[in-house]
C-alpha cells in the first residue's frame, strides 16, 4: 500500500505554516530609498516593519516548469502621502508571469510594462490578478489593517529589482484626501 501523506506546508488563512516555509522581513531601513519623500522617511523608526513574505520554495530556482508560492504581508502606514509598498521588480526571465490573490485587508497592485506605462488593479480578499510577462509589479497597502496576499510564480523567473532601483515606477500611489491616487512619479522620467 502507498503512504499517504499531509502536505509540507499548508495554507492557514493568513499564513503559510510548515517547514520549510522561509520567512523575509524588510524594514524601512531595507527599502527607504523606494519612498519618494526621504525627509519624511527619515522621520521615521528605521526599524518599522513594512512587509514581510513567507515562501515555500518545493523545487530549486533553475528547475523550469516549477512553480513557488508566498503570502506577503504589508502593515498599514505611510511614508509622507505615499503608503507602505513593497520594492517591486521586473522578473528575470522577462516572460515568466505570475498570479496574485487578495486574502485579508485592502491595496493596490501597481504594473508597469517595458513602455513603463502604469495602470492599478484593487486588491481585496478574493481578488485574482494575473501579472503578465514583461510586467514590473509592486503591492502597497491602501488600507488601516494589514494587506496579505498570496502568490504563484515559475520557479525559474528570478527577481531583477536593480531596473527599478534606478529607474522607478511612472507612477506612484498617494493618499490624496483620503483616497488613493495614481499620480506621476517627478523624480523619474516619464
Ligand atoms: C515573487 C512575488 C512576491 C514578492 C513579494 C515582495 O515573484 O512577486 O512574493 O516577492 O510580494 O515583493 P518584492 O518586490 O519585494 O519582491
Ligand atoms: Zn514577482
Amino acid at each position: 500500500m502507498n503512504a499517504i501523506a499531509l502536505p509540507a506546508i499548508e495554507f492557514h488563512t493568513p499564513q503559510l505554516i510548515g517547514k520549510p516555509v522561509e520567512k523575509l522581513v524588510r524594514k524601512l531601513r531595507d527599502v527607504q530609498e523606494i519612498f519618494s519623500n526621504r525627509k519624511a522617511c527619515a522621520s521615521l523608526d528605521p526599524e518599522t516593519v513594512v512587509y514581510e513574505v513567507e515562501s515555500w520554495f518545493p523545487v530549486t530556482e533553475d528547475t523550469e516548469g516549477g512553480l513557488f508560492t508566498g503570502i506577503t504581508h504589508i502593515l498599514p502606514g505611510q511614508v509622507g502621502n505615499e503608503y507602505f509598498m513593497t520594492k517591486g521588480h521586473f522578473h528575470q526571465i522577462r516572460n515568466r508571469s505570475e498570479y496574485y490573490f487578495g486574502i485579508q485587508g485592502t491595496g493596490m497592485l501597481l504594473l508597469m510594462d517595458e513602455d513603463r506605462v502604469t495602470r492599478a488593479e484593487k486588491m481585496y480578499p478574493g481578488s485574482i490578478h494575473y501579472i503578465p510577462g514583461h510586467t514590473a509589479h509592486r503591492t502597497a497597502n491602501t488600507g488601516n489593517t494589514v494587506l496579505s496576499f498570496g502568490a504563484v510564480w515559475l520557479a525559474d523567473a528570478g527577481h531583477d529589482y536593480e531596473t527599478i532601483r534606478q529607474q522607478g515606477f511612472s507612477r506612484i500611489l498617494i493618499n490624496l484626501h483620503g483616497a488613493p491616487a495614481l499620480v506621476k512619479n517627478e523624480q523619474v522620467p516619464e
